[in-house]
Parts: structure tokens; sequence; C-alpha cells
């Protein structure tokens, strides 16, 4: 699918005084900009987060009386139960509040309710606690939402709540102190810490009240907080990402022999961890118990003090997410083959996709529906029933649809739904899908336009790699790490020429290249165009690393999006050319289902005589898909071409509606604008 470039705005006046007050690249300036910094200040604390301080934990409302309760109960030797959450947020600022009370010498246990016990606190498992001589009961990552189940033990138990949800509308008055940044009146200065933020600060107010401990240099459990900050994809900036910046630093070398664990079963022992492979190695391991088994083995490791044991649950834990693993790949097969049924029965005019399944894990539809909306660039809704009645649905948006407005318009169908602009969750009468998936169609067609359905590039600035020196690819080291709030830098450039295409890895999955001879070009999962870099100008899009590559420093280009250029001039191909490709690639899937995109635009102009560029070709096939004429396994590079079922109308295509009215292929190779760097190119290969 072609994407549509978006080059984000700037401001010139203020990017030359942030680049020469800090002494960095205007271009680092820019990227800077772009993510909301307009004063060098701001842009230092930025870059150096380690250097700015954290902000003083008793500005939070409730924290004073909540550390005097605390200090209270450990004077009196109470025994204290922390109550927390099944996701990686929960369990982590479990962990830290378990562990810093036992630091502090207290007598301290814990609770995590299971998914079926549903979220949050409840009664019959305060009462329990209560029962096992409990006195003091903290909350972390809930509770903010709980003042009836608060109320409703406020004579068997003290509870102080530490979240860092938004409140209900029913404030909580029944708990001795409400800890939260987000509660009304409070005037703590950042409101994006997570569950396991609000414990880590809670931490440090304890330390320095007990123990006379600074602030400032107070960091204990710290990675364990960086890593529920990543996890809970709260935004990276301002106090979480001083968090996750010096909790990444102490990753590698942490004294929780439970995170050891983790970290060695994610393979990734001795290895600098970035924000990433948190998101995507490390935490989806904690969360896949709390999604298939119960999040207090998930707890468990954290607090284990024993490597042995700690190394046997950490392969559990491996285990389970293999097993998460599996689940999803099933389902989404399964929601692929429901897209692809749909494709063929409606010839095309495809505006949305519902798709539903029996059984489906509920805690996993929300992973696939965001995958499915990576393939297909469509607002999505995947539903699962248990008995047949009810259904419960996970909805994910493009950035052209809010899909809480869709869902809005048709609250009728449904018991119960909420969300936001790009995801939503519902409940409904299954009885009542087919209605919904016409009538969320219809909503969708009536309110975006063709072209809103191209998937969005959001480019920092246009510029080829050769004018991207060695100062200035360092620079790009100081954005991490990158999460919500703090996406990678995206460079980008048109009609680039490429050499020396290489495949690399296992199957030749991915795909190195060079760029002006001698500027490395890696793309991953990119291997089959190697013969297009080859033989075709080509759209990049990239961010600058520096490496180290044979004893020598050198620059390389992470492609995150390589497209074939449309050749100057070309349009897209008509109905007579499409013709002439489909009867091609019928003729030729006759013989070989094998897809390998390059290889057939070859075989096509030689034995057609034509000369389509991969651009052209490319497009016509994403027409044949589009129409459901051809279904293509990505995965497996092969390819099938079912008989229509409708009569055939072009005009069902989206690509070919914007192919025919020129919206898709690219204007005239841009000349990359030069903007003024620190340094010059020469030092590209400075040692
Ligand atoms: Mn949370």
């Amino acid at each position: 699918m072609r994407k549509r470039w978006i080059v984000k705005e700037s401001n010139t006046d203020i990017i030359k005084k942030i680049s020469s007050e800090l002494g960095v690249s205007e271009l680092t300036a820019k990227i800077l900009f772009h993510r909301g910094i307009k004063d060098a200040q701001t842009a230092k604390n930025f870059l150096e987060p380690e250097a700015a301080p954290f902000n003083d934990p008793f500005i939070m409302k409730g924290m004073r009386t909540a550390v005097d309760r605390i200090k209270q109960a450990l004077n009196d030797d109470e025994k204290i139960f922390i109550y927390g959450d099944y996701d990686v947020d929960g369990m982590s600022a479990s962990a830290i509040l378990v562990r810093t009370l036992t630091r502090l010498g207290a007598r301290v246990d814990s609770y995590i309710p299971d998914r079926s016990e549903g979220y949050g606190l409840n009664v019959p498992a305060l009462q329990k606690i209560a029962a096992q001589g409990c006195n003091l009961l903290i909350s972390v990552d809930c509770g903010i939402t709980n003042e009836n189940e608060i109320a409703a033990v406020k004579d068997l138990l003290d509870v102080i709540v530490t979240d860092h949800h938004l409140p209900a509308l029913d404030e909580v008055q029944s708990a001795v102190a409400v800890v939260n940044p987000n509660q009304h009146g409070c005037p703590y200065p950042e409101k994006n810490l997570c569950g396991a933020g609000v414990a880590f600060k809670l931490s440090q107010a304890l330390a320095w009240e007990l123990r006379g401990d600074d602030v400032q240099n107070y960091t204990k459990d710290i990675e364990i907080a960086a890593m529920a900050t990543v996890a809970d994809i709260v935004p990276l900036v301002g106090e979480n990402r001083k968090i996750v910046r010096m909790g990444l630093r102490e990753m590698g070398r942490t004294k929780c022999i439970g995170l050891r664990a983790l970290i060695g079963a994610a393979g990734l022992v001795g290895k600098k961890i970035s924000a990433g492979q948190v998101a995507f190695q490390i935490a989806p391991r904690l969360n896949s118990v709390g999604r298939l088994r119960t999040a207090r083995e998930g707890l468990k490791l954290l607090l284990s003090e024993d490597a042995d044991e700690a190394k046997t649950l950490a392969r559990q834990l491996n285990r389970l997410n293999q097993q998460r693993k599996d689940i999803e790949t099933a389902i989404l097969s399964s929601a692929v083959e429901q897209v692809k049924r749909m494709r063929e029965e409606r010839g095309g005019n495809l505006n949305s996709l519902v798709v539903s399944g029996t059984d489906w894990l509920e805690g996993v539809i929300g992973l696939t529906a965001s995958k499915i909306v990576e393939r297909y660039n469509l607002p999505t809704i995947i539903l699962t029933t248990r008995d047949g009645i009810t259904s419960r649905g996970s909805c994910r948006s493009i950035p052209a649809l809010h899909m809480k407005n869709a869902l809005d318009s048709m609250n009728d169908l449904f018991e119960q739904y909420g969300g936001h602009s790009q995801a939503a969750g519902l409940t409904m009468a299954t009885k009542d899908i087919p209605e919904l998936a016409a009538r969320f169609d219809e909503y969708v067609s009536r309110n975006l336009r063709d072209e809103d359905f191209l998937p969005i590039l959001n480019v920092d600035e246009i510029i080829h790699p050769a004018q991207i020196n060695f100062d200035v690819a360092k620079e790009f080291d100081r954005f991490e790490p990158y999460g919500l709030g703090n996406p990678h830098p995206v460079l980008a450039c048109k009609n680039v020429r490429g050499s020396s295409a290489k495949t690399m890895g296992r199957d030749n999955v991915h795909l190195s290249f060079d760029i002006d001879e001698n500027i490395r070009a890696v793309a991953w999962n990119c291997g089959n165009l190697a013969p297009l870099v080859e033989s075709e100008p080509i759209d990049l899009a990239y961010e600058p690393e520096v490496n180290e590559w044979q004893g020598e420093l050198r620059i390389q280009c992470n492609v995150s999006s390589l497209e074939p250029t449309a050749a100057e001039g070309e349009l897209f191909p008509g109905r007579e050319e499409l013709l002439d490709v489909y009867n091609f690639l019928r003729r030729i899937n006759v013989s070989s289902n094998r897809f390998n995109l390059c290889a057939l635009v070859r075989a096509f102009n030689s034995e057609t005589g034509k000369n389509f560029s991969t651009y052209a070709f490319d497009g016509a096939i994403n027409v044949f898909e589009e129409l459901g004429l051809i279904t293509i396994d990505r995965d497996k590079k092969t390819f099938s071409m079912p008989r229509p079922k409708t009569k055939l109308d072009l005009r069902n295509s989206r690509t070919f509606r914007l192919g025919s009215e020129q919206k898709i292929f690219s204007p005239p190779a841009t000349t990359a604008k030069i903007i003024p760097l620190t340094a010059t190119a020469k030092l590209r290969f400075a040692k």
C-alpha cells in the first residue's frame, strides 16, 4: 500500500535558536521541535534527562498523609498488604512497594486479583485480606474508582490508594490517603507517571522520611519502574523519560533477581537494553502470565530471592509467552481468512473490517486488531463470543477515523462500550454483528475520503542520506528511548539510487545496499526487493545510526520504508493494461504460485514487450487484491487467483480510483532540501 508522506511543519526561528544555544545541528533542533520542544532549556532536559532533577515526591497531594500512615504502621509493626493489578504495570508497582517496605523492615504481603475477579479492588478480596490480620492496605495501579469497595471495608482496613488512572465521578473519600497525580487538585507537575512510577515516587518519599535518603540520588528499583513505564504505554517525556533512561541503564546490572532471570529468558544478558526490547521482548513475557494464568506468578518472580527459583519461573514465562504468540497467530490467520472471503464476495469496496470468532481469547483480540490494521489500514473491530449470545469486541482505527465517535453513532447496538479515537472496546449481542458490520462500513464510507485510507508516513525532514554527516548521526542517539510521545525520527528522500544490494539473515529476509557507493543502508524484511533496489530508483524513509564496522565507525541508514518510485510522467495503468497484467498473472499461476514482485515485473515486461515500472505493476496488483482477484500470502510468498464471484467493477478498488485520479503517483522527484549542518560531510568516516 502506497504511503502518504506528510512533512511536519516547523518554525525556522525557534529551530535556529535551539540549535545555536544548545550547539546541536538544526536537524536535531527541528526533530526536537516536532516533539513539542520550543526552547533551549526544555531541549536540554530532553537530551540529558539524567541531569534534570526528579520532582519532589511530597508535592504530590496525599503523599505526606500516606507516608505518615505507613511510618505509623512500621512503628507499630502492623501487617501491610499491597494490592495490585494483573498487567505489567500492576505487577511492577506491587514489586516496587513490597521491595521498598521490606527494605524498611515492614511486615508486608501482596495480593493481585485474577482477571476473572475483574480490575481493581473487590470486597471479598479485601475482607479476606483483613481476616489475615492486616490493618493497612496500599493499592497500586488501581483503586481510584473504588470508593464503594473502600467504604465497605472502612471498619476493617485502612486503605491508601496509589494510582495513576483518571478519577471516577465520585471521588475516593473513605481512604486514609489518595496519591495520584491525576486526582483533582494535585499540583504534581508530571501527570503521565504509570502506576509503578507512582509507587517509585512513594518509595523515594519513604526513603527520605525514614532513612534520610536524598530523593535526587534514590534510584532503587528504577529499572522495574522503567519496564512498567514502557509496558504501560505512557508518554516517554518529562519525568518518565528520566525514569526510563536511567532505568534502562540499570537494567543490565539489576539487583532484582527475577528481572535478571527475565532478561536471561529473553536472551538479552550482557546487551545494552533498549525501550523497544523491553516493550517487545521483556514485558510481553510478564504480561502473558497475567493473560493466561495468574499475575501472582509474575509478581513472585519479581520478588524472588533465589536465582534457581527465578530461572525456573522465567522459563515458565517463556513457555506461556510462546503459547500466547501461538494463540495470536491462530486468531490472526483466521481473521485474515475472513477478510479474504469478504473481498471475494463483495468484489472489493471494503471500508472497514468486522471479524468475529468463538472462544478467541479476550486478552489477545486487541493485539490481533492492531495487526489487522497494520496490514490492511482499515478501521477494524474484532469480536469474540464464549456463549454464542454475547460478544466482546476490540476496536482499532486509522488516524482519519475517530473510533469512539463511530461507536457513538450506533450505540443502540451495544450493551457497553467505551474508548477513544484510536482504540475502543464493546460488548454486544452476537446476533447483531452483521448489522454492526453493515452500519460501521456505511459510517466509515460516509466520513472518509479515498485518500484517508492511505497509510501516513510522518516525515521530520526530506533529506538525502549523503547529507547526514557523522556529528549529526551521533546526535540521534540522544533521542532514545523511543515510545509513545517520542517516536523514532523519520528522515525521507524520494528518487534515491541504490547499488550492491545483498540479502541477509535466515531465508534472506533482510536487505542491505549502498547509497552513493559508501553509505550503508539496511532494510529489515525487504530481502525480496533486492532486484528493485538494483534496477530502479526508490523512495526511502530512514533513520541514521552510528555503528562500528570492521573497527571503523560509520553511518548506517536504518530503512523504515522502501517503495518503488514512479517513473516520471508515468500514469497509473488503465483498464486495458490492468487486463494484460491480470491475464499474465493467471497464466503464470497455472504453473507457479511463487510470489516475487520483482521477478514478476521482469517476466511481464519481457513477455509482453512493455515497460512497466515496479511501482505501476505493484499498483495493478493492489487493485486485484482489493477486488478479491488475487490472494497473496506475504509470509509464505505465494499467491492464488480465485475466480471472481461478482461482476467486476474496477471502481470498487480504492487504489484504482486514487490511481486514475492521479492521487497516488509520487510527485516528480523531490530534490532534497539542504539544511546547514554543524560539520562537513567529509566527517562521515571519522574514526
Ligand atoms: Mn497502569
